[in-house]
């Protein structure tokens, strides 16, 4: 039986001589064409980890469409708004459709609500980024080292404080979560206590993802209140941080930029950018995923070593910003994260 099939194989093969023998697997769908969804939790504009997101998936799907290889991929992007009681339903909605192959999205509170999605809606698959779950068989989760990434922000953040005579440096959160509370402010304070084992970190909450205003406001009574230095993760909220340091002026007040490259958001007040590859992770997870080999049920680590968090150092901006003697001290710190030297485990 085995030998009449392996020969049918052939003869079908050898009919077809278009269909090459090195096709691509199916994507983990079992359909023809695969469909996927971008949800933002959140809105795109002002998060550049979310646009970081879709247009990674769109890439990876752009590619294999260019390829041409009869399964074509669709990818709708939909913002889940700034209401986060409403993501469950939201979610839950696109599930019961059963119109997607895959649910892609990111940030830490995803995979606890893909896990209540699935409870009613086992077949619906996700890929999250930003967040972690592992042992569910339909969820692939992957996770940066942001003890690495906040470190390096709170050095810097530390060093440039030091060399405009002294003074604290401040974290502003647009929530308190608990990647904030436990990963991202100790590890700020931690790069910054490196550098300077008596400095203060003021640590403030704006409330939510785009009030520039409050932040504005917060950001103006930790400079006030003497904060050199500020670190801003709020989103669409972190331009009033910017606003807050251009009416302080350079001698008092300097931004440290998270997730992407900011220095030309308002040079020379953004001293360092301590970015996430999220528009990487999100393409080779999904083009994993389109030749069914993301492996659901797990979740990944990435840090500094594996190229998915980084502090960018060759951009003319920076070193506009900051000066030769920081710039040494913050690569040499870098060198010793990227050999393996300096671990900071998360
Ligand atoms: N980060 C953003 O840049 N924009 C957002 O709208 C946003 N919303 C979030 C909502 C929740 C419930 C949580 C837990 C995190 C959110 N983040 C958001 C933070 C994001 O996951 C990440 O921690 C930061 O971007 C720093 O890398």
């Amino acid at each position: 039986m085995a030998v009449m099939l392996i020969a049918a194989t052939l003869v079908f093969a050898a009919c077809k001589p278009r269909q090459p023998s090195t096709a691509r697997p199916a994507a983990q769908t079992g359909t023809k064409s695969v469909s996927i969804a971008v949800f933002i939790p959140g809105a795109a504009s002002g998060s550049p980890i979310y646009e970081m997101l879709a247009e990674g998936v769109k890439w990876a799907a752009d590619e294999r469409n260019a390829a041409d290889d009869g399964q074509p991929v669709t990818v709708q992007v939909i913002e889940g708004g700034y209401n986060q009681a409403e993501w469950e339903a939201k979610l839950t909605a696109l599930a019961a459709s059963g119109a997607y192959d895959l649910i892609v999205s990111s940030n830490p509170s995803l995979p606890e609500l893909a896990r209540a999605v699935r409870a009613k809606f086992p077949a619906q698959r996700f890929l999250l980024l930003d967040g972690e779950l592992s042992g569910d068989p339909g969820i692939y989760t992957l996770r940066y080292n942001q003890r690495e990434q906040a470190y390096m922000a709170g050095y810097l953040a530390a060093l440039v404080a030091a060399e405009a005579g002294g003074g604290r440096v401040g974290l502003i959160a647009a929530q308190e979560y608990p990647a904030m509370l436990q990963t991202i402010l100790p590890g700020y304070r931690e790069g910054a206590l490196a550098v300077d084992p008596g400095i203060a970190v003021d640590f403030r909450v704006v409330g939510n993802w785009y009030d520039a205003a409050k932040c504005a406001e917060l950001a103006a009574g930790m400079i006030k209140a003497g904060a050199r230095v500020l670190l801003c993760v709020a989103g669409g909220a972190n331009e009033g941080a910017v606003q807050a340091a251009v009416e302080a002026g350079t001698d008092r007040a300097r931004i440290v930029w998270f997730d992407t490259n900011g220095y030309a958001v308002r040079p020379p007040y953004i001293v360092g950018s301590c970015v996430l590859l999220q528009d990487r992770a999100a393409y080779s997870r999904t083009k994993l995923f389109l030749e069914g080999k993301l492996s659901f049920g797990e979740a990944e680590v990435v840090g500094i070593r594996d190229a998915y968090v980084d502090f960018i150092e060759d951009d003319p901006l920076y070193a506009a910003a900051v000066s030769d003697s920081v710039r040494k001290k913050q690569h040499e710190m870098l060198s010793r994260l990227r050999s393996g030297e300096l671990i900071l485990e998360n």
